[in-house]
């Protein structure tokens, strides 16, 4: 059997994470591109040079050129510029969005069949433009944010009950923004939902509405603390699941930016909802029933998206 071939296009702080992921994985062979010299040829050398040490079989190659993704299975983009302190994600949709259009002219000329993680912010946005100017269909064009701010989530809680991080499930939806929607109803200790653990008294309403907010937050505060730019690890590790459960058809449940066509009451937008990834990308949307004020926390969240991407559309008025 063929080996699969996974692309990372920008070969920053996230792909390079991605790369040693997916090498150490052995998910397939590994492609970094970057317009950066140097950089992707770097960090596969370096990577490969791990390799003997670690014992996987993955082959890495960094370039320049587009050619080079010919025929990946899993593009995974995070080309772009990152937050500095003080920067909004917004902040970053007009130069973020001129590279997407780059990279989704790259994508569908050289890998028009790959399964596309989008990672650059403004997430939403961002890969709503990919879909558009690659062309690819929309169950084959996602968005990461919803695992790594569910990841957070979990964490948090599982510090607070102090219990296995694997014994916790949560969902965070909506847009990734500081408008996005941490659900409680949803989120579990092994299949209690929060409220039912605070009614047990293990843990408080209030202390929950911290962790609420902290998650909301939890982007920022680690800007905050690196200063010179936004967090890799937990993002690298997020996407990785998604291409996992893509590559090996595991059909994992989890939030992601999808295209809604209706779902929700939403049209023609990447919103974070819980969907299902095999082997035909995003196979299927979970549409969960919400409480009144979850759907207006829900509603608040997509009309930031809206925001974000009408000012896409001021810019490059083909969208
Ligand atoms: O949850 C999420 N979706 C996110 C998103 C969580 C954390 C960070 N998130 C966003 O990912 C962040 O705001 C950025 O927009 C991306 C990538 O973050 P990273 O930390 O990896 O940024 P780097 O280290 O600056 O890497 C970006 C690389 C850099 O090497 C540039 O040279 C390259 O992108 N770049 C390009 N590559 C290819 N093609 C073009 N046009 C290009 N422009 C810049």
């Amino acid at each position: 059997m063929a080996r699969n071939k996974i692309a990372l296009i920008g070969s920053g702080m996230i792909g390079g994470t991605l790369a040693h992921l997916a090498a150490q994985k052995e998910l397939g062979d590994v492609v970094l591109f970057d317009i950066a010299e140097g950089i992707p040829e770097g960090k596969a050398l370096d990577i490969a040079q791990s390799a003997p040490v670690d014992g996987y079989d993955s082959r890495l190659k960094g370039t320049q050129d587009y050619a080079d993704i010919a025929g990946a299975d899993v593009c995974i983009v995070t080309a772009g510029v990152p937050r500095k302190p003080g920067m909004s994600r917004d902040d970053l949709v007009e130069i973020n969005l001129k590279v997407m259009k780059a990279v989704g002219e790259g994508i569908a000329k050289h890998a028009p069949n790959a399964f596309v993680i989008c990672i650059t912010n403004p997430l939403d946005a961002m890969v709503w433009a990919l879909q558009k100017f690659s062309g690819l269909p929309t169950n084959k064009v996602v968005g990461m944010a919803g695992i790594l701010d569910s990841s957070r989530f979990r964490m948090f809680l599982a510090e607070e009950f102090n219990v296995s991080v694997e014994s916790v499930t949560a969902f965070v939806l909506g847009g990734h923004g500081d408008t996005m929607v941490p659900s409680t109803r949803y989120s579990t200790i092994a299949g209690v939902p929060l409220p039912d653990m605070v009614k047990l008294g293990w843990s408080t309403q209030e202390k929950i509405d911290a962790i609420v907010d902290r998650t909301r937050k939890g982007g920022g505060e680690i800007v905050g603390l690196l200063k010179t730019g936004s967090a890799y690890y937990a993002p690298a590790a997020s996407a990785i699941q998604m291409a996992e459960s893509y590559l090996r058809d595991k059909k994992v449940v989890v939030p992601c930016a999808a295209y809604l066509d209706g779902e929700f009451g939403v049209k023609d937008r990447y919103v974070g909802v819980p969907i299902v990834i095999g082997s035909e990308g995003a196979e299927r949307i979970l549409e969960i029933e919400f409480t009144d004020e979850e759907k207006q926390m829900f509603d608040n969240s997509v009309a930031a998206v809206e925001d974000l991407v009408e000012a896409c559309q001021k810019i490059d008025p083909s969208l």
